[in-house]
Parts: C-alpha cells; sequence; structure tokens
C-alpha cells in the first residue's frame, strides 16, 4: 500500500488525484504543516528538502511531485496516464510537464513565498508581482495549446498533465484573471474536476468549490 504524506491543496493534491484516478490502495498521512511538521526531524527523513508531498511505496520513498506522478502512472501502466514511450505524444508530454514543474510551479513558489527570494522583505510585493506577470503568460501559452489540441493537454486522452494543470490552476485562482475563466483551460480544469476520481480526493482533502 501507497502512503502519501499530504497538506490540503498543497502539491500532493495532484499524486491524490492520480492515486484516486488509478484505483491504487493508498493511505493518506496529514502533515501538520501549521505546526511545521514538515521541518521536524521525523519528516526530513523522508524528505530533507522539508517540502510536500512525499510518496513511500514499501520501503522507497520519492519525493517531487512530477517525479511521484511519473511512478504511479509506470506502476499503473493501465490507466495510460502517460503516452507510449518513443513517440512524438510523448516527447511532447514531457515537454509540457518539465514546463509545469521547473516553470510553472517555480514561479508559483515565488508568487507564495516572496519574502524568501530577497534580503530585503520590503521587497516581496515587487517580486510577487513579476511573478504573477510569469504566471499569466505561461496560462495564455497553456489555454493556446488547448484551443489547438484539446480538450486535453495531449488532445483527446486524458493524462497526467490535465490532474497538474488542475492542480496549478487552482492555485491560479488568487490571480488577478483566474486562469479557469480563460476559455479552453477553463474546459479543462471543468472536465478534470468533475472527474469521480477527483471529486473523491478534493472531498477527502476537504476542498470545497470553485476548484480553480
Ligand atoms: N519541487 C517540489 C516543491 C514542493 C513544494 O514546494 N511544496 C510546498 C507545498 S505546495 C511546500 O512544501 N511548502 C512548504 C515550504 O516550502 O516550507 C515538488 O514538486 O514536490
Amino acid at each position: 500500500m501507497y502512503k502519501l504524506h499530504y497538506y490540503p491543496g498543497n502539491a500532493s493534491v495532484t499524486p491524490h488525484m492520480l492515486l484516486e484516478e488509478l484505483g491504487a490502495d493508498y493511505e493518506l498521512v496529514y502533515v501538520d504543516r501549521d505546526n511545521q511538521a514538515h521541518k521536524c526531524a521525523d519528516y526530513l527523513a523522508l524528505n530533507p528538502t522539508g517540502r510536500i508531498p512525499v510518496l513511500e511505496d514499501g520501503a522507497m520513498v520519492i519525493s517531487e511531485t512530477a517525479a511521484i506522478c511519473l511512478h504511479l502512472a509506470d506502476r499503473h501502466p493501465e490507466g495510460r496516464m502517460v503516452p507510449e514511450i518513443s513517440t512524438p505524444e510523448r516527447a511532447k508530454f514531457y515537454q509540457w510537464l518539465m514546463f509545469f514543474t521547473n516553470t510553472v510551479q517555480t514561479d508559483f513558489l515565488v508568487y507564495f513565498y516572496a519574502e524568501r527570494y530577497s534580503t530585503d522583505t520590503s521587497d516581496a510585493s515587487e517580486i510577487k508581482a513579476s511573478a504573477e506577470a510569469r504566471l499569466m503568460d505561461y496560462f495564455r501559452i497553456i489555454d493556446a495549446q488547448l484551443g489547438k489540441k484539446g480538450p486535453y493537454m495531449m488532445g483527446k486522452a486524458t493524462s497526467l498533465l490535465d490532474f497538474y494543470l488542475l492542480m496549478l490552476s487552482r492555485w491560479g485562482r488568487f490571480l488577478e484573471v483566474k486562469p479557469s475563466t480563460m476559455k479552453y483551460l477553463g474546459k479543462n480544469v471543468k472536465l478534470i474536476s468533475e472527474r469521480p476520481s477527483v471529486v473523491r480526493a478534493f472531498e477527502q482533502e476537504k476542498l470545497e468549490a470553485p476548484f480553480a
């Protein structure tokens, strides 16, 4: 049985949605972030970065959301969460996943933790505003992709990208223009957030609508 260390709505929500979607046997382990549990010795022994999530798969401990998602997709190939290996679709899948995790998610960290990105805390609002501008550009790029080849990131088939995107769009509900109000992205968010697996995961985390 898997163990997913999570905090409601955090990056753990993507592997959580996937675990439900894949019908996997798993247990949720609540990380008491409000009391800094993710910075305590027990948690740091699992993930020295002190970041959420962590997945335990037997004796194996995995951190980094994208790595966890890819591992789950590998372990449950029948769920078809990634395109076939060595195909053009697989190459584009890699491109978008790296964009989501290296670029979009990274700028969300800048947006949410702006004070960490300067030694002068008075810079935080400027740092946050510039991250927001970049995030808006990224969501426009994603919306355009979905407009060309939707309704899912890989066209007609769902993949783990769509679950990742729901998490990012949900975080984007604090931006001045909510990603879910964009034409094609909004459709994608609606389709994914209505999936029974996602409804179950959100209910378990007590996340309330609007989901993005
Ligand atoms: N690159 C990491 C980032 C994870 C991350 O930053 N998680 C946030 C929650 S969404 C966290 O743990 N924040 C607590 C902190 O940075 O102190 C991943 O993708 O797993």
